[in-house]
């Protein structure tokens, strides 16, 4: 499990996957695609990945603007996962592409009330469309382990990243936190 990340690097560009991603949408700078499939946070970083894109990020407000006038288009799911995440033992979220802390980055879109650090194990970020069936799409913690859908983003300007995701040591093995979630 510990090299999955470091697997997926090396997949990068097999063939895209037919019909499990919806219509790219064209941003600023960007690509994204929503998929239509749901996986948990971790599967989907690995999905996007073999894929050749990212779990899709926000950099700043206008990214942030431009996904949610996306969102609101394709009219998906309630919640869908990006590419944000924080260790258990740190607060701050961080950016999986770069490892920045969100807050010190962009201008954040949290929910009311949230990120709310539920019981220390809401550890990955989601756009959330709350209330239900509003055009409201704002960014929220939870577990990392619930299967849902999610945004790849295909940037213009790769990041400068040369390390896979575990090998930075942020995060505990997935499965450790995957399975420690679906017992908790
Ligand atoms: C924390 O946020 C989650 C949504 O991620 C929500 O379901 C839960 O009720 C919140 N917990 C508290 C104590 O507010
Ligand atoms: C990644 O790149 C940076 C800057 O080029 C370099 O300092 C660092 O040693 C590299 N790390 C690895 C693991 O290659
Ligand atoms: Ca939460």
């Amino acid at each position: 499990m510990l090299f999955r990340f470091v697997t997926v690097l090396f997949l990068s560009y097999i063939s895209f996957c037919q019909g499990e991603l919806n219509a790219e949408y064209e941003l600023t700078g960007k690509s994204i695609y929503i998929s239509k499939i749901k996986k948990n946070w971790f599967d989907a970083v690995d999905y996007c990945k073999n894929n050749g894109y990212e779990l899709a990020t926000i950099e700043n407000e206008q990214e942030d603007s431009e996904i949610i006038n996306a969102l609101n288009k394709e009219k998906p799911d309630s919640q869908i996962w990006i590419g944000g995440f924080r260790h258990p033992n740190e607060h701050p979220f961080r950016w999986v592409i770069n490892f920045k802390k969100i807050d010190s980055t962009v201008y954040p879109n949290w929910q009311p009330k949230q990120p709310n650090y539920s019981k220390n194990d809401e550890l990955c970020l989601e756009y959330w469309n709350y209330p239900a069936k509003s055009n409201i799409f704002k960014w929220n913690d939870r577990k990392c382990a619930l299967e849902q859908i999610f945004i790849c983003e295909n940037r213009n300007t790769k990041p400068k990243k040369n390390k896979s995701f575990m090998e930075y040591n942020y995060f505990p093995d997935s499965s450790v936190v995957v399975n420690s979630e679906i017992n908790g």
